[in-house]
C-alpha cells in the first residue's frame, strides 16, 4: 500500500500544534535510534529527515497521512525530538518538560505511541525511562524494535525475547528501514488504531473537541 503524505508543521510549544482533528502516531525514541526512517520507510518517501548527528530534531514534526483516493487525510504522524544522547544540550532536556511532556499526557487525538528501541545495541536505561513513562500514562504504546537487519536472525530472535521478557503485556515489533521488515505490520496496527480512534473523535461534537 502506498499513502500521500505531506510536511504539516513542526512545533516548538503547545500553542503550535495542529487541531486534534486527526488520531495521530507519535513516533518517540533516543536520537538516532531510527525515527525518521521509520515514518520515511512507511510512507515510501524521504518526507522525515534522517540524520548521523544526534539531537537534530529539536521540534514536534507532524506530517499529514492520505490514503489513494481519499479527499482528505486521515491520520498524522507526529516525529518526536529525541532524548537521552550525551550530546544533547541540557535545552533540549528541558523540552521534554516544556512541551514534550505535556504532549504526551494532554493530546487528546493521540491514539498510538510508539516507542521505538535500537535492537542491534544493548538495552540502554533511557529506552525503560521512556516505556514506563508511557506506560504511567496510560496511552496505547509499541514497541518498535529497529534496525533489525544489523544483527543475525539467531541474535534477533534472542533479542527479541529479551525485550519482550522485559516489557510484558506491550507488544514488540521487529522493524528494518533498509529491509522493509515489519513495515506491513505496522501499518496494520496503525490503520486499526486510527480506524477506531477515528470513530470516536467524530463521535464527540465538534464544540466539545
Ligand atoms: N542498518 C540500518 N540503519 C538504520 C535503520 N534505521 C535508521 N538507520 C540509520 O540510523 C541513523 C539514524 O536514523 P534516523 O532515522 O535519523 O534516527 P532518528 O534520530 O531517531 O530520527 C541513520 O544513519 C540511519 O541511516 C535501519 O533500519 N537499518
Ligand atoms: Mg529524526
Amino acid at each position: 500500500m502506498r499513502v500521500l503524505s505531506r510536511f504539516l508543521l513542526a512545533a516548538t510549544n503547545v500553542a503550535h500544534f495542529p487541531a486534534p482533528e486527526l488520531p495521530e502516531i507519535a513516533f518517540l525514541g533516543r536520537s538516532n535510534v531510527g525515527k525518521s526512517s521509520v515514518i520515511n520507510s512507511l510512507v515510501g518517501a524521504k518526507i522525515a529527515r534522517t540524520s548521523s548527528t544526534p539531537g537534530r530534531t529539536q521540534s514536534i514534526n507532524f506530517f499529514e497521512i492520505r490514503w489513494p483516493g481519499k479527499p482528505k487525510p486521515e491520520l498524522l504522524f507526529a516525529d518526536l525530538p529525541g532524548y537521552g544522547y550525551a550530546r544533547v544540550p541540557r535545552e533540549i532536556s528541558q523540552q521534554w518538560s516544556g512541551f514534550i511532556e505535556p504532549y504526551l499526557r494532554q493530546r487528546p487525538s493521540l491514539a498510538l505511541c510508539l516507542a521505538l528501541i535500537d535492537i542491534s545495541i544493548p538495552p540502554q536505561e533511557s529506552d525503560r525511562q521512556l516505556v514506563d513513562f508511557l506506560t504511567a500514562t496510560g496511552r496505547s504504546t509499541c514497541i518498535i524494535a529497529t534496525k533489525s537487519d544489523r544483527i543475525s536472525n539467531n541474535q534477533l530472535r534472542a533479542s527479541l525475547k529479551t525485550l519482550q521478557d522485559r516489557y510484558q503485556g506491550i507488544r514488540v515489533l521487529p522493524f528494518s528501514a533498509r529491509t522493509g521488515t515489519g513495515r506491513l505490520e505496522l501499518w496494520k496496527d496503525i490503520r486499526e488504531i486510527a480506524h477506531n480512534f477515528g470513530a470516536a473523535i467524530s463521535a464527540v461534537p465538534s464544540t466539545e473537541r
